[in-house]
């Protein structure tokens, strides 16, 4: 057998193995085969990269904020130099489909770089005017901060989330997911091109329980920002909170997709199946609950399971699929035991429902089919915990009272989708839902980076965006002076 490549952290501008000598398997969601080794970091690699950090802190913060932005765009060129390496190892490590990563995942991740290089140069304080007193704010970084990212949208929201710290003049220890780490590998051995000093950004990878959580104990690790579940974010925010550590947390979803009779119904139905399925359904924003307004259901279940069962589900290289392999066998058994909860708790199973075993090469794949589930109550298990999968929940309403309660009825708060003609109603349902996003007559669209995103209740602490991840990664001062 050919020998496994073996990943290496990035400390200091150089690459390293792990101190222990320790690594561990990835495997290709497509074919259930290891074909890269991880290392297997821990506190002693975090010392190594802090000490990098901390040595590299005095000059980056001081360097010109519109410098600061520079290697930032020789970043984004770089990968956009090497796109098609970046797209395969994307669907490779991730098991999502090539055409996803070439539409969404790799330019989504060169677009966040780009973004915050131009916000290192417009971000900062504010000046405020009193007839006595005339005062401004400062926008400081923290010094060495820290970003720990997940498996679903490698690329995307590991340069979400280093990019703003770097760009406000912080040094980062960014930790992507163990579970899809090839992207970030790739990306950090073009860091020394773009041009950033040695010890600005470091990449440690590993187990979340080892130097993840050595990275939430840190002592000299002021802020963490957080996408992941909500049990561990949860963790995250215990042990950051003993320390006074600032912290975002994007976290989980069970989000309402809502749609009423007098919506435009194939674009309903099509906004409906997207929310629910894309990415495999491993989108915390992906519309998992879908309430239908009792005059249309029948007619709206038949037109969803027909498009439901028209997704290409199949090789995630093969440029037509379009419903690539879930993330990991861990994680493909969680999603199977939820459809086997759904049928226990009284759900049928409209189409799919199982594991698809695809010939040849994907023979051992983690393949799922789009599941659509209907006759569950809402306050049932099944509809009220994430199972970050392609499935999806009918449930029926009459009237908008109904729906904005069963749609508040979780304990998550993420993001929620109206569909509706009725301009009134659905700005009037904008205000009521429990959710940090709405979208109207539409799913998963941003305006660029720009707008606030986060999670009301159990969804997050925070918000990320471009100001708002800027701010969350420079503490402010308050200087005043007589007039
Ligand atoms: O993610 P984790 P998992 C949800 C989804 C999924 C569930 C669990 O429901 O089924 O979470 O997924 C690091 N200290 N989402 O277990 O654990 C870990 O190494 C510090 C929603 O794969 O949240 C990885 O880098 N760090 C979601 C990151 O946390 C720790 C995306 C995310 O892993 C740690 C992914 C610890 N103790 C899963 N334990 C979203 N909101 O987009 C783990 N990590």
């Amino acid at each position: 057998m050919a020998k496994l490549e073996h990943i290496a952290n990035f400390i200091g501008g150089q690459m390293k193995p792990p101190v222990s000598g320790d690594y561990f398997d990835t495997v290709e969601p497509a074919t259930g085969k290891a074909y890269a080794r991880v290392p297997d970091s821990d506190a002693r690699d975090l010392e190594d990269a802090v000490q990098a950090a901390q040595k590299a802190f005095p000059a980056w913060q001081s360097v010109k904020r519109a410098d600061r932005a520079a290697p930032l765009k020789k970043l984004a060129s770089l990968i956009e130099r090497d796109m098609e390496q970046f797209i395969l190892a994307e669907s490779r490590d991730n098991g999502k489909p090539v055409s996803l990563c070439r539409a969404v995942d790799i330019p989504r991740g060169i677009a966040n770089l780009r973004a915050y290089a131009d916000a290192a140069s417009t971000f900062g304080g504010q000046d405020y005017d009193s007839p006595a007193l005339k005062s401004y704010t400062l926008r400081q970084p923290y010094g060495v901060v820290a970003t720990i990212s997940p498996w679903n949208l490698p690329l995307l929201l590991f340069t979400w989330k280093f990019a703003p710290a770097l760009a406000s003049g912080n040094c980062v220890i960014a930790k992507p997911s163990e579970v899809t780490p090839m992207t970030a590998y790739m990306l950090s051995a073009l860091v020394n091109e773009a041009g950033f000093p040695p010890g600005v950004f470091n990449v440690l990878h590993g187990k979340g329980a080892k130097i993840g959580a050595a990275i939430t104990e840190h002592p000299d690790i002021p802020a963490i920002s957080f996408t992941g579940g909500t049990a561990t974010g949860t963790t995250i925010y215990k042990g950051a909170s003993a320390r006074l550590k600032k912290v975002s947390l994007e976290l989980g979803g069970k989000n309402p997709t809502v749609v009423f009779d007098d919506a435009n119904f194939d674009e309903a139905v099509e906004g409906a199946k997207t929310a629910a399925f894309a990415n495999q359904g491993q989108v915390c924003l992906c519309g998992s609950r879908l309430f239908v307004q009792d005059s249309i259901y029948d007619r709206f279940r038949d037109a969803l399971i027909k498009k439901t069962e028209a997704i290409k589900l199949g090789d995630p290289s093969d440029k037509d699929t379009q419903h690539g392999a879930t993330v990991s066998a861990e994680h493909m058994q969680k999603i199977l035991c939820y459809i086997a909860l759904a049928r226990d708790e009284g759900g049928t199973i409209l189409t799919g429902g199982r594991r698809r075993i695809l010939p040849g090469r994907c023979k051992d794949g983690y393949f799922i089919e789009p599941t659509v589930i209907e006759n569950l109550p809402h306050t049932c298990r099944t509809n009220q915990e994430e199972i970050f999968g392609p499935v999806v929940t009918l449930m029926r309403f009459t009237d908008e009272a109904e729906a904005v309660a069963m749609a508040n009825g979780t304990q998550y708060g993420l993001a929620a989708s109206i569909w509706t003609g009725d301009d009134a109603r659905a700005r009037r349902m904008a205000a009521q839902l429990e959710t940090g996003i709405v979208w109207i007559n539409c799913w998963n669209r941003r305006d660029d980076l720009r707008t606030p995103f986060g999670g009301y209740k159990k969804s997050g602490v925070g918000r990320e965006g471009t100001y708002d991840s800027m701010a969350f990664f420079t503490q402010q001062k308050t200087v005043s002076m007589p007039k």
